[in-house]
């Protein structure tokens, strides 16, 4: 920290930043919609340019920053953006050592978006030609709808494989780059430095203390997803009580469970909400789903979309040119330019997919007067979790209902188990999956780099119940499967924003009046609900989060709270728990197996002998055989 102090420097600094800072921001975002929206090399170079310009920007901005003690400025405001500044953390490394890890950043999401891999083809004839040309869109497809456990495993290793080991080293010189940083601004190691961003020493608590209330939901799931995975597959897939293996979960990642739900739905006869035919018959195109989106956000009081918006954004996939298909929501930083860029299909899927990215655009146009460090959520899981707590108003029959898309409304208590069901498979799958990804990424800065990948496990074990479905070692890189890793963007908001996003829709329904059951709640039309929402877009980062959350709870709690997340599965949790009785175990039982499919054994006390494991100590593993969390 510095030792300048005068409040009327460090205002002219501001001022002069956010004027810089909005006009690289629309050079950056002007840059890279050219290439998204049209990948040629020209385009791609010229982005690299503005960004590496961008870089270069940030770094002198940090430079000027941390000559300020900003403690001592007088001006709140003032104070808190200089420390914002500050915190632009790997600007503290030599100028060769920040392009390096820049460098190897960029490195590593090309190697991830180019990985292929090879298609699963039982009894090959070895002089048959085999064409590994499989991309993680056709790997995801296959992993969704394939129920051959031959073929899960043999996508799930490809894609592993094909993703860890050519990363390793470079990722190894990374944590080293970044913790190197983080020693520079005087932090133990590189995890600590991601964290500042949430300003306040109480995150990790506040975290693990609603992951615990999740906890007992996520084991009475688990228990009945895995007994209907057993039904399935047999004991040669799945263990009755144990963990379940990661390749038949619907998902590569096995963090979003919701493509096995035809395996795992209550009441098959009941069927669930789908209104793509609806939809199709009703002649939708992709520009009438964004009327729609438009619609909902209006109907609640927020801004309509602008004409820059209706006149740039790209609606459909072009057949002229290659695009970057990804949904997207865009803000290019001159107050009028907001797009969305979208590769539309006329489905359900792509319904909610268009009111998530609106939410985007709201946000935007709620923060724009803002200066240019308030121009964003409230802390980075604000975003999606913003959107998506207006999703749960959308997906819902109830709303579907109203907009004409399903004849009747879903009043049947098997037909709200069903979606309640789906939605589980969605949301409380994913909890510990968001949870422990950073927990994996702050112990590696913390504790190095010589078990990334049974640390990664055991995590994956611990939290999830999730085991690899082969035996794994320090010579893979599992974690590097989940393009965050490589791609060095922080994973710890998802989980934020999955609580927000229950929280923030409770808030809105309370505001709405609505008395039904949470999950049925729609807030469609309530200028009350909007009021809720858009008192949250306004301020952007300019307050604490913490005093957001306290705004929108209405005094309530400045917590991350799940009580809103447990309230709406409240239903299913009550079935679920019945449909266990049977189970013997609610949760998962981990034993010598499970730990052995990713230990490294040397040194725990086994033996590797030939094929098999000898067991050398007993009191090693006298933990064998223990419920869950360990
Ligand atoms: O990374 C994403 C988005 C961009 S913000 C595609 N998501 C997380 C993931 O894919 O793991 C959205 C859901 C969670
Ligand atoms: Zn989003």
């Amino acid at each position: 920290m510095g030792t300048k102090i005068q409040l009327e420097e460090a205002l002219q600094f501001l001022r002069e930043y956010d004027g810089e800072a909005t006009d690289k921001c629309f050079r950056v975002s002007s840059a890279q919609w050219a290439y998204s929206t049209n990948m040629t090399d020209s385009n791609k170079r010229k982005m690299v340019e503005e960004q590496t310009l961008k870089a270069k920007f940030d770094k002198v901005t940090w430079r000027k920053a941390v000559e300020f003690d900003w403690t001592r400025l007088p001006d709140p405001m003032a104070r808190r953006q200089i420390r914002m500044l500050t915190m632009i953390s790997r600007a503290s490394l030599s100028d060769e050592k920040y392009n390096e890890i820049h460098h190897l950043i960029s490195e590593m999401k090309d190697l991830y978006a180019h990985v292929r891999i090879c298609p699963f083809v039982p009894n090959r004839r070895s002089e048959e030609p085999i064409y590994c040309d499989l991309d993680i869109g056709d790997a995801q497809k296959i992993m969704a709808n394939s129920r051959n456990s031959y073929e899960l495993l043999h996508l799930w290793e490809e894609w592993h494989d094909k993703t860890g080991q050519p990363m390793k080293n470079k990722f190894m010189r990374y944590v080293n780059l970044a913790n190197q940083a983080a020693a520079l601004n005087g932090l133990l190691h590189a995890g600590e430095e991601m964290e500042l961003v949430y300003e306040t020493s109480e995150f990790q608590d506040e975290l693990a203390e609603s992951f615990q209330k999740i906890l007992p939901l996520y084991k009475e799931f688990f228990a009945y997803v895995r007994s209907k995975l057993y039904k399935k597959y047999g004991s040669d897939v799945v263990k009755p009580n144990g963990p379940l293996p990661a390749h038949i979960l619907g998902d590569i990642w096995a963090q979003d469970w919701s493509q096995i739900f035809d395996i795992v739905i209550p009441y098959s006869q009941f069927g669930t909400i789908d209104v793509t035919d609806a939809m199709l018959q009703q002649g939708f195109t992709p520009l009438r789903i964004f009327q729609m989106a438009e619609d909902f956000y209006t109907s609640i009081g927020l801004k309509p979309m602008t004409p820059e918006f209706w006149r740039f954004s790209l609606f459909e996939k072009p057949t002229s040119r290659k695009v970057q298909c990804t949904a997207s929501a865009w803000d290019f930083c001159n107050k009028t330019d907001f797009r969305i860029k979208q590769c539309t299909e006329v489905n359900m899927e792509n319904l909610i997919t268009a009111h998530h990215e609106m939410a985007h655009i709201q946000y935007y146009l709620n923060y724009v007067d803002q200066p240019y460090l308030y121009r964003r959520g409230a802390n980075p899981g604000f975003h999606e979790g913003v959107a998506n707590s207006i999703l749960l108003s959308v997906f819902n029959p109830v709303h579907f209902y109203r907009k004409g898309l399903i004849n009747n409304k879903t009043d049947s208590y098997e037909k709200n188990i069903n979606f309640l069901m789906l939605m589980a498979l969605k949301k409380v799958a994913y909890a510990p999956f968001a949870y422990l990804v950073d927990q994996w990424r702050y112990q590696i800065f913390e504790r190095g780099v010589t078990r990334m990948n049974s640390d990664w496990w055991k995590l994956r074990l611990r939290y999830q119940g999730v085991v690899p479905p082969k035996l794994r070692t320090e010579s893979h890189f599992d974690a590097a499967a989940k393009r965050h890793i490589p791609a060095d963007i922080p994973y710890v908001k998802y989980y934020v924003a999955l609580i927000l996003e229950f929280q923030i829709y409770k808030a809105m329904c309370e505001a709405a009046g609505d008395k039904g059951l949470l999950h049925t709640c729609d807030v469609y039309r309530s200028r009350e609900a909007g009021r809720v929402l858009s008192d949250i877009l306004r301020v952007g980062r300019a307050r604490h989060w913490k005093d957001v959350i306290k705004m929108f709870t209405r005094g309530q709690t400045d917590k991350l709270s799940a009580e809103a997340f447990l309230e709406y599965f409240q239903p299913l949790y009550k079935w679920l728990q019945r449909a266990n009785r049977n189970e013997p175990v609610i949760g998962w039982m981990t034993d010598k197996d499970d730990l052995a499919l990713y230990q490294s054994l040397v040194g725990l006390g086994f033996r590797q002998n030939a094929s098999k494991f000898v067991v050398n100590t007993v009191i090693i593993f006298n933990f064998l055989i223990h419920m869950n969390l360990y």
